[in-house]
This record gives C-alpha cells, sequence and structure tokens, in this order.
C-alpha cells in the first residue's frame, strides 16, 4: 500500500501555480494506483475544472523536469500576480540601470555586458556594484521573501551578479600589494551564501586591503589553519543562517583557545548588533566589529587600523 504527501511536489513554486499542479499530480498517482494521500481538502482544486493549458504544463513538469519546463510553468503563473508584471515590464525599458538591475531580478545574462560598458561611461565600477547590482540583489531577497520567486530563480539571478562583478572586477584592482592590510574572509560552516562575502572581497580590494577568500561552508579548524597559513591582520565572517550566527560564536571561543587574538569583522542578514554584542564579544579574545553592510564595514575596519 501507498500514501503520499501531496503538496510536496509543488514546494517552492509560485503559489498561484501550486494547488494546480498538486491537483494535476495527484490525478496521475491515482492512475498510478496510489491508495491513500494527504492533502488540503479546502485547497484542493477539481482536476475537471483545471484548463488544458496548465494541464499540459503541469505534465510537462511532472513527466520532463529540466529548467525549460520549470521557467514555462513559473512565467505563466507569475503572469497572474499584478505585481511581477510590473517587474517583467520594467526590462523593456533601454537605459543601462533600469535594465542591468532587470536583468539581475529576472536572471537573464544577454544584455549585462553590453550594460555595464554603458554604464561605465558615467559610473565607476565601484559605483556600478553598489547602487545598482546590490539594489537589484536586494530586490531578489524581498521577492525571494514574499514567495514571488522560487530557489531555482535566485539562483539564476545570482548567476547575473556573478557575471557582472566578473566583468567589473579587473577594472578596480589595485596591483601593490606591499604594506596593504590583509583580511581573511570566509563564509562559515553550513552556510553556502557567498554573495555578500564576494561583495566585501571587492570592496575591500579596491580600497586598498589584500583580501584571502578562503570560501563557503568554513569550519574553525579550517579557519584556524588558513590564519596561521596567511597571517591576516584580520578575520571576516559571513553567515546569512540563523544557525551561522550561533555558529560565530564557537568559532570566537575556538580561536580564543587557539591563542589567536586577531580581530573579527562579522556580517550577514541573520546578525544583529545586539547578537553580536551579547554573544560573541565575550567569547572572543579581541575586538568583535558588526558591519551591517559591505561599505560601513570598511569604513570600520579603516578607523580600527588608523586607530592603531
Ligand atoms: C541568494 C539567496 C540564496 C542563494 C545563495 C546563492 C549564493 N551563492 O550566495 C541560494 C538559493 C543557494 C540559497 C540557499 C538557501 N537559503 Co538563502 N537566501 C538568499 C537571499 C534571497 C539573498 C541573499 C543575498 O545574496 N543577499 C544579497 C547580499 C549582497 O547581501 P548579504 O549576503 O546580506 O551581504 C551584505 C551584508 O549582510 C554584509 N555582509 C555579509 N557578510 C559579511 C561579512 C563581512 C565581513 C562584512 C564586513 C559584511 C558582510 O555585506 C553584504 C553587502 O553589503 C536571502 C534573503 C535575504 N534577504 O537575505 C535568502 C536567505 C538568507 N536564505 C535562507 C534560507 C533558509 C536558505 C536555505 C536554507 C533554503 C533551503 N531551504 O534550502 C538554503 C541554505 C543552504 C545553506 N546551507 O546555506 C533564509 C535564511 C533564514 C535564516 N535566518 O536562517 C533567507 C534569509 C531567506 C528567508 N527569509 O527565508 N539562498
Amino acid at each position: 500500500m501507498t500514501i503520499l504527501g501531496i503538496s510536496n511536489v509543488s514546494f517552492g513554486l509560485p503559489k498561484e501555480g501550486r494547488e494546480v499542479l498538486n491537483a494535476v499530480y495527484f490525478y496521475h498517482c491515482v492512475q498510478a494506483g496510489l491508495d491513500m494521500a494527504i492533502v488540503n481538502p479546502e485547497n484542493l482544486i477539481r482536476y475537471n475544472n483545471i484548463s488544458t493549458k496548465e494541464i499540459e504544463l503541469s505534465e510537462n513538469l511532472i513527466f520532463n523536469q529540466s529548467m525549460e519546463t520549470i521557467t514555462q510553468f513559473t512565467e505563466y503563473f507569475r503572469n497572474k500576480d499584478p505585481s511581477l508584471k510590473s517587474i517583467q515590464k520594467d526590462s523593456n525599458k533601454q537605459s543601462p540601470d533600469v535594465s542591468l538591475k532587470s536583468a539581475i531580478v529576472m536572471g537573464t545574462k544577454s544584455n549585462v555586458i553590453s550594460d555595464l560598458d554603458n554604464l561605465l561611461k558615467k559610473l565607476s565600477p565601484l559605483e556600478i556594484i553598489n547602487s545598482i547590482i546590490m539594489s537589484g540583489m536586494d530586490e531578489v531577497g524581498r521577492l525571494f521573501e514574499q514567495g514571488k520567486m522560487i530557489v531555482t530563480e535566485v539562483l539564476q539571478s545570482a548567476e547575473v551578479v556573478k557575471k557582472a562583478v566578473s566583468y567589473l572586477e579587473p577594472l578596480m584592482l589595485n596591483q601593490d600589494d606591499s604594506n596593504k592590510k590583509k583580511i581573511l574572509l570566509a563564509t562559515v560552516k553550513g552556510d553556502v551564501h557567498d554573495i555578500g562575502k564576494n561583495l566585501v572581497r571587492i570592496i575591500f580590494e579596491s580600497n586598498g586591503y589584500k583580501v584571502v577568500d578562503i570560501g563557503i561552508r568554513i569550519d574553525s579548524n579550517q579557519l584556524i589553519k588558513s590564519i596561521k597559513e596567511h597571517n591576516p591582520d584580520i578575520v571576516g565572517l559571513s553567515g546569512l543562517l540563523v544557525k551561522s550566527s550561533r555558529y560565530m560564536v564557537n568559532i570566537a571561543e575556538h580561536l580564543k583557545e587557539e591563542g589567536i587574538d586577531l580581530p573579527l569583522i562579522v556580517g550577514g542578514a541573520a546578525l544583529t548588533l545586539k547578537f553580536v554584542n551579547k554573544e560573541i564579544v565575550p567569547k572572543a579574545a579581541s575586538t568583535v566589529i558588526y558591519a551591517r553592510d559591505a561599505m560601513s564595514g570598511l569604513s570600520k575596519v579603516n578607523s580600527l587600523f588608523r586607530d592603531n
């Protein structure tokens, strides 16, 4: 005998399409011999009431999963949400700042380089990152939180940011490394979010720091090994999950046990100044700085080194 929780199939998809997909999936599971289903009867749509177009989109997704069928499904149901139509319309406007921001929100890479070339005529690479790219990613964050974007789309947006930033990066690097203060950067254990960390890297590099970026999912042992290898002046930790903030407390403790008393700078959406002062500072051997964003982090680190 088989039992199935139907709605998992549509997890993460646009709200408007979920019940349709659930109903089509339910229908096919019953045809295939399912004995019992867990459904929410209040929401369940009757298969017979679904249009042929919507059945087709759902069947394509169920039987032929690919980026293409996911995109067709999400775009169709997204068009049913008026607040998202306005975003799509924006991408038709011609000014390169609007076009670049829309490309990030829409996850389309095709015009990114030409938009950047146009923007570079009037803005510096850092201004483009700080204003347009950051605001595009903020919008992605907002839409994701409202359930209007799905994880695969957020990843596509992240790829567009990556492409834009890799194009701008060589234009910002100051080659002389001697006498630069060195910051070791990591996203902590269990956390893959690295867009913020990568922006911090770029902003520090373009403001006279040498940055050693050791990547994502870094535990305290790996961090300590890298500190010994690279001998930085300060350690920067990034983490966007609540559990990452807690792990930063463990890192502070472990560094202290190892006799490492470098200043720490910590950032990421789940952190707050209160948490840092209450939980991390008491465990740390040295100064702990909280940065709400990359620019404030830079100015705090600048004053730390100026004052010492
Ligand atoms: C993009 C994104 C993803 C992408 C990440 C792609 C990538 N390569 O980074 C993907 C799709 C992979 C992803 C996965 C997940 N995500 Co996510 N994700 C986001 C999202 C939408 C945007 C994050 C982002 O890039 N923001 C833009 C950058 C520029 O901002 P930032 O990272 O905050 O960085 C700035 C500052 O914080 C600061 N900063 C950050 N670090 C540092 C470090 C230093 C030293 C300094 C000085 C400053 C600094 O400066 C940066 C620039 O100004 C957020 C929502 C949000 N609003 O934050 C959710 C979010 C962070 N994700 C979340 C979740 C739950 C997940 C998943 C667990 C989902 C899942 N169920 O699988 C997984 C986690 C997997 C894992 N083990 O890590 C939750 C976290 C909830 C929580 N509080 O714990 C959020 C808040 C969404 C939500 N509301 O539910 N995610």
